[in-house]
C-alpha cells in the first residue's frame, strides 16, 4: 500500500519544514517539501531530503540493550522493555530512598523538537524532584535571556516580512547553511534592491553572497553594536522621539555607556576597522526598513548576552520598529500561545529542584556532591560529542558507579557509555505537535508508519516509568491530541482543532511599539546595554593560545543527527580546519596536510584547508562530528570550555583558544 501523508521535520532547526512523506507497506519511501507551507516552499534541505536513509538506516537500534562488559566496551545484549524499565524503576527508587531524587539527573533535549517529546519528560522529573535542566542549554538560552530582558517574551517580526526590507543584516547567522528556507525570502528583498550585510568571524556561505562582509573577532559583537549606536547618536541619527516614547532608561544609557565606544576603541576590541563601524552605522541610518537577523551563535561566548542585547536594541535606536520588514529577529518562539506548563507540570514539584546547566554536564557528573549524581537519563541528546568540555562529559559518563540510561535511535558515543540503551522511534513513527522558532507556523503530525522493531517514542517511555514509579497525574494519561488541546488556549478551541486537522497554522507575531512584553511595558534599557570587557576574562579561556576557534554548523550535518546516513557523511566530508594561508606559512604547514588543533584541554587531529575567507587569527571547524570522523583525539568539543555565558547559563563555545601544529604520524595512524 502506498500513501502520501503530511508530517513535520523534527530536527532542531529554525525552518521546521512541512513534509509530504510517501509510505509504502509501512516503510518511508520518499519525502518532499510540502508546497502548501509558505516557509518550506516545497523544497527540503540536502539533509532531510535523505530521510528514508536515516529512518531505515541499518544502524537503527531496534531493541533495548543492557551493557554486557566494562563500561564503554561497546558490548551489549538485548533485553526486554519490561526488564529494562523495571530495572530503571528499581534502581531509581533505591537512590531516591537513600540519597534523594536529586542524585538522579534526567533530561530530554532537542534531538526531537516535538512539544510532547521535549516537555512531557519534565513532568515526570518534576514529580520525582530529580536534578534537571531548568534553564541553561548549549543552544540559545543566553540569547533568549538577553532578548527577554530587553523586549520581554515577544516575537514581533514575521520572518517572511523580510521581503519588505531594504537592508538585511545577517548578524552571526549563516542563513544558507542553517536557515536555508528563509533564504528565498531574503533573495526576494535583494531582487527589489535591498543590501545584504553579513557580520561573522569568517566569510561563510551567506557571507560570500553578501554586498558587504564585516569580519569580527568572535564574541565581541556587543562592542560593534554599541559603536554603531555611538555613531548614530553622534551624527544625530538616533530617533530620540521614539526612544522617549517607547524605551525605558535610554538617556542614562546614552550618557553613561555610549561615550565609551568610539569607532577607534571598537576597532581595538573587535578587529572591525573604524571605517567599517562608520559605514555600518550609515547604512542603518539610511535604511527605511532594516531587518537584523540575529543568530543565537553570537550568544555563545562569555559576554554573549551583552552582545545579543546590544545588537537587538539597534532598531529601537533607529526608531524603525513597526515598519513592515523592519526590526530585529532572534526567534519566533514567543509568538505561539502555548502553555508549556500544561506538559511540564512544574506544579508537581514538592520543593525547588536542583538545576543543572547542560553546559556543565561534565562538571556535574565528575564533581557534584551532596548528593553526587548516581543515575542519569539522557534522551534526544548526544552530549559526549556536542557538549563543551566533552572529555570531562565522557569521564563522567564512564564512571563505573553511575547508572546511565540513554534513549536513542542510534548507538551514539553517549549511548555507548550507557548501562541501558532504549530504542527511540524516529519522528515518522511518533505523533507530536511542532512550533517553529524560525517562522510562525504550528503543525500537528501523526505517526505515519509503525515503530521500527521495538523502538518507542519519548512519551511512551515516560508514561511507562511514571506508572512503575507510582507517579500519578492526568498528564501521563493524556493522548497527544489531548496534549495539543491542553497546550493551546482554552478560549480558542477552534485553534486546537485546526492544528489537529494537520494543516500548518500561522499565528500572528506578538509585541511591537507600545506592546512589549517587559514588566514596564516598554523596551527596557535598564540595566544599560553595555559590553564590559573586563568581565569577559574566564579562567579557561586560555589566552596564551593565539588562535580563536570558531565552530560553525555543517551544511550536510545537523550536529550528529545525520551521522547514520552514509551519503551525507560523505558529502560533509572529513572534518577540516579552515585557516588563513599566512597562519599556515608561519607554522610551515601546507594545504591538505594532517594537523592538530590543541589547547590545555586536548588535541584534535583533522585536515588542514587553507582558506582566504578566514581572517588570520582564527581557525574554523564546520560541523560537530563524532570522534571517529577525526584523525585523532576528537570530537572537537574536547577543546571547548564549559564556562557559562553572562546570561541564561548558556555555552561559551566561541571563547575557545587554540594553536595548530603538524599531526605526528603515530597519532594520525
Ligand atoms: N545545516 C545545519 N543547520 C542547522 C544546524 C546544523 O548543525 N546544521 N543546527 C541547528 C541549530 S541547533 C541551531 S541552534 C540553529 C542556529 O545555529 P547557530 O549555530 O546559531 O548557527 P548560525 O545562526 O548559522 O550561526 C553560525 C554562524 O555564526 C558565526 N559566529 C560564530 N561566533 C560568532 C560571533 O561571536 N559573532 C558573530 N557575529 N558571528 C559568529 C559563525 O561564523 C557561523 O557561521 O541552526 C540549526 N540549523
Ligand atoms: N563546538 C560546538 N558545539 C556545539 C555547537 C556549536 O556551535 N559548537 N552547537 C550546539 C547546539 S546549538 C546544539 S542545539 C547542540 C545539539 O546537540 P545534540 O542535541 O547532542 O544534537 P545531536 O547530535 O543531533 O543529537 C541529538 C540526538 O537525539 C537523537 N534523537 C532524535 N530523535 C529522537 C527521539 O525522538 N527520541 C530520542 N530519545 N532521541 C532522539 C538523535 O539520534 C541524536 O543522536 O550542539 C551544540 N554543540
Ligand atoms: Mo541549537
Amino acid at each position: 500500500m502506498r500513501q502520501v501523508q503530511r508530517t513535520v521535520c523534527a530536527h532542531d532547526c529554525p525552518d521546521q519544514c512541512a513534509i509530504l512523506a510517501t509510505v509504502e507497506d509501512g516503510r518511508l519511501a520518499a519525502v518532499r517539501g510540502d508546497p502548501c507551507h509558505p516557509f518550506t516552499g516545497g523544497f527540503l534541505c540536502a539533509k532531510v531530503h535523505r530521510y528514508p536513509e536515516r529512518v531505515h538506516s541499518p544502524e537503527r537500534l531496534l531493541t533495548p540493550l543492557r551493557r554486557d562488559g566494562p563500561k564503554g566496551s561497546g558490548a551489549f545484549r538485548p533485553v526486554s522493555w519490561d526488564e529494562a524499565l523495571d530495572e530503571i524503576a528499581r534502581r531509581w527508587q533505591a537512590i531516591i530512598d537513600q540519597r534523594g531524587a536529586e542524585a538522579i539527573l534526567a533530561y530530554a533535549y532537542s534531538g526531537h523538537m516535538g512539544l510532547v517529546s521535549r516537555n512531557l519528560p519534565r513532568a515526570l522529573f518534576h514529580a520525582l524532584g530529580t536534578t534537571q535542566v531548568e534553564v541553561g542549554t548549549v543552544c540559545d538560552t543566553t540569547a533568549e535571556a538577553a532578548w527577554q530582558m530587553t523586549y520581554g517574551p515577544v516575537s514581533p517580526l514575521d520572518p517572511e516580512s523580510v521581503v519588505h526590507a531594504d537592508l538585511v543584516v545577517a548578524w552571526g547567522a549563516d542563513v544558507i547553511t542553517s536557515n536555508v528556507h528563509w533564504w528565498p525570502f531574503v533573495e526576494r528583498a535583494l531582487r527589489r534592491g535591498a543590501r545584504l550585510v553579513c557580520i561573522a568571524p569568517y566569510r561563510h556561505r551567506t557571507g560570500r553572497r553578501a554586498d558587504a562582509f564585516i569580519a569580527i573577532r568572535p564574541g565581541t559583537d556587543g562592542a560593534l553594536a554599541l559603536g554603531v549606536a555611538h555613531v548614530l547618536f553622534r551624527d544625530g541619527k538616533a530617533d530620540t522621539a521614539y526612544l522617549d516614547r517607547d524605551v525605558r532608561g535610554w538617556r542614562a544609557w546614552a550618557d553613561s555607556v555610549l561615550p565609551g565606544f568610539p569607532p577607534s576603541r571598537v576597532e581595538a576590541l573587535t578587529g572591525v576597522p573604524a571605517g567599517d563601524v562608520e559605514r555600518l552605522a550609515a547604512w542603518l541610518a539610511d535604511s527605511r526598513a532594516p531587518f537584523l537577523r540575529i543568530g543565537p551563535a553570537i550568544g555563545r561566548s562569555a559576554l554573549g548576552g551583552h552582545s545579543v542585547r546590544a545588537v537587538a536594541i539597534l532598531p529601537a535606536v533607529l526608531g524603525v520598529w513597526g515598519r513592515p520588514g523592519a526590526g530585529a529577529f532572534l526567534e519566533s518562539s514567543y509568538a505561539f500561545p502555548v502553555d508549556y506548563e500544561a506538559l511540564r507540570r512544574r506544579a508537581l514539584l514538592a520543593r525547588p529542584v536542583r538545576s543543572l546547566s547542560q553546559v556543565q554536564l561534565g562538571r556535574a557528573l565528575t564533581e557534584w556532591r551532596d548528593p553526587p549524581i548516581e543515575a542519569a537519563l539522557i534522551m534526544a541528546n548526544n552530549p559526549a560529542v556536542t557538549c563543551p568540555d566533552a572529555g570531562r562529559v565522557r569521564r563522567g559518563l564512564a564512571r563505573e558507579d553511575l547508572f546511565v540510561v540513554v534513549h536513542e535511535l542510534f548507538m551514539t558515543e553517549t549511548a555507548a557509555l550507557a548501562d541501558l540503551v532504549l530504542p527511540a522511534t524516529s519522528s515518522m513513527e511518533s505523533e507530536d505537535v511542532y512550533r517553529s522558532y524560525g517562522h510562525l507556523y504550528i503543525q500537528y503530525a501523526p505517526a505515519i508508519m509503525p515503530p521500527l522493531g521495538e523502538s518507542r517514542p519519548n512519551a511512551w517511555v515516560i508514561q511507562e516509568l511514571a506508572r512503575r514509579l507510582g507517579v500519578v497525574d492526568p498528564v501521563f494519561e493524556r493522548t497527544v491530541p489531548d496534549h495539543v488541546r491542553a497546550l493551546l488556549p482554552p478560549n480558542e478551541p477552534a485553534l486546537a482543532e485546526r492544528v489537529l486537522a494537520g494543516e500548518p497554522v500561522k499565528v500572528p507575531p506578538t509585541g511591537g511599539p507600545g506592546r512589549w512584553g517587559t514588566s514596564c511595558g516598554h523596551i527596557d534599557f535598564e540595566p544599560p546595554p553595555d559590553f564590559p570587557m573586563e568581565e569577559a576574562a574566564s579562567p579557561s579561556t586560555g589566552d596564551d593560545f593565539p588562535l580563536y576557534l570558531v565552530t560553525a554548523p555543517g551544511r550536510f550535518s545537523s550536529h550528529t543527527g545525520f551521522e547514520a546516513v552514509p551519503s551525507l557523511r560523505e558529502r560533509e566530508g572529513a572534518p577540516r580546519c579552515l585557516l588563513h594561508p599566512d597562519e599556515a606559512t608561519r607554522r610551515g604547514l601546507h594545504d591538505g596536510e594532517a594537523v592538530e588543533l590543541f589547547n590545555q584541554r586536548g588535541a584534535v587531529g583533522l585536515t588542514l584547508a587553507l582558506e582566504g575567507d578566514v581572517p588570520p587569527g582564527i581557525a574554523v571547524v564546520e560541523g560537530v562530528r563524532p570522534s571517529a570522523a577525526y584523525l585523532s583525539g576528537g570530537p572537537i568539543n574536547v577543546l571547548t570550555p564549559d564556562d557559562l555565558a553572562d546570561m541564561g547559563e548558556g555555552a561559551t563555545y566561541q571563547n575557545t583558544r587554540v594553536d595548530v601544529r603538524r599531526l605526528a604520524r603515530a597519532a594520525a595512524g
